[in-house]
């Protein structure tokens, strides 16, 4: 049985990203071989990560959607080698039910959905029949076109209700509990000052949903836009170079109460965070 709750003992849980695609945004095309991928994995748990997410379709804003056969042909050698080799859960980031249940074939025991079951119907009743676990995570409309004009009244409401809604409809097809994890999906149809608003109220979202709380800021754009108006930097670092911004989100996520942070960099995170948890215990003792 997989527990949201029990995932990487009592300390914050690292779940590392593993992106079989030629065109995420991170870290596109670098593990698109299957046995590069499996190895990059397999660092990351050897860095200290708690869970790997493996995607095989990119959710860049702007990227188009992927075939469902590409999709399975991508994730699936990679799923069932990181399931039987790497001894932590492994969750599969996909929209569609097939490719889902292909990789809980593989052995997945997560399925992340960007699109909180809204987008394949057959998705959200699939994992509840294998027992498996859910992230919804929030998105304003679909990658292909979820910049164009994001738009809230007040965005940690609306992303909180839409939260409160789907983890009704994930119950109501029959998940468990204690399977389901909620995201607030930083950069998904959000501006900077949206996703600033989130983190910056992450704590009062978390306590709204009752339930954990998975956050995946690690390297995205808002914080290199943000960094390049600090400290003198002289235009956005790339993807790569948002790491050390990426840092700073995870802690405070976690102090906010996420459960989860999806990251690119697990060494950075885990140490980051064992030195939290480390400050935690010194100041309840
Ligand atoms: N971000 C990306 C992809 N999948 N899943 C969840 N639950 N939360 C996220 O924030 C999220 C996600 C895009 O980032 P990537 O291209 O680096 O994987």
């Amino acid at each position: 049985m997989f527990a949201w709750v029990e995932v990487g003992g009592r300390r914050p849980a690292v779940m590392g990203v593993v992106n079989v695609t030629p065109d995420s945004f991170s870290d596109g095309g670098r593990w698109l071989d299957p046995g590069a991928a499996v190895a990059h994995g397999l660092e990351l748990v050897a860095a200290g990560a708690d869970l790997l997410d493996v995607g095989g379709e990119s959710t860049r804003p702007g990227a188009d959607p992927v075939d469902e056969a590409e999709e399975r042909a991508r994730i699936e050698p990679v799923v069932a080698r990181l399931a039987a080799e790497a001894g932590v859960p492994v969750s599969i980031d996909t929209t569609k039910a097939a490719v889902a249940a292909a990789a809980l074939d593989a052995g997945a025991r997560i399925v992340n959905d960007v699109s909180a079951g809204r987008l394949d119907a057959a998705l959200l009743p699939l994992v509840a029949d294998r027992a498996g676990a859910v992230v919804l995570m929030h998105m304003r409309g679909e990658p292909r076109t979820m910049q164009g004009d994001p738009r809230y009244v007040d965005v940690v409401r609306e992303v909180g209700d839409f939260l409160v809604e789907r983890a009704d409809a994930a119950r109501d097809a029959g998940v468990a509990e204690h399977a389901i994890a909620v995201d607030p999906g930083i950069g998904f149809g959000k501006t900077t000052d949206h996703n600033l608003d989130l983190l910056a109220r992450l704590d009062a979202l978390v306590e709204r949903v009752g339930l954990p709380v998975v956050v995946g800021a690690s390297r995205k754009r808002f914080i290199g836009r943000v960094l390049a108006g600090v400290g003198g930097e002289p235009g956005e670092p790339p993807a790569e170079a948002r790491d050390d911004g990426t840092l700073a989100t995870v802690v405070w996520a976690v102090e906010c109460g996420a459960r989860v942070v999806r990251v690119h960099d697990v060494h950075g995170a885990r140490r980051a965070l064992d030195l939290l948890t480390l400050l935690d215990t010194v100041e309840a003792a």
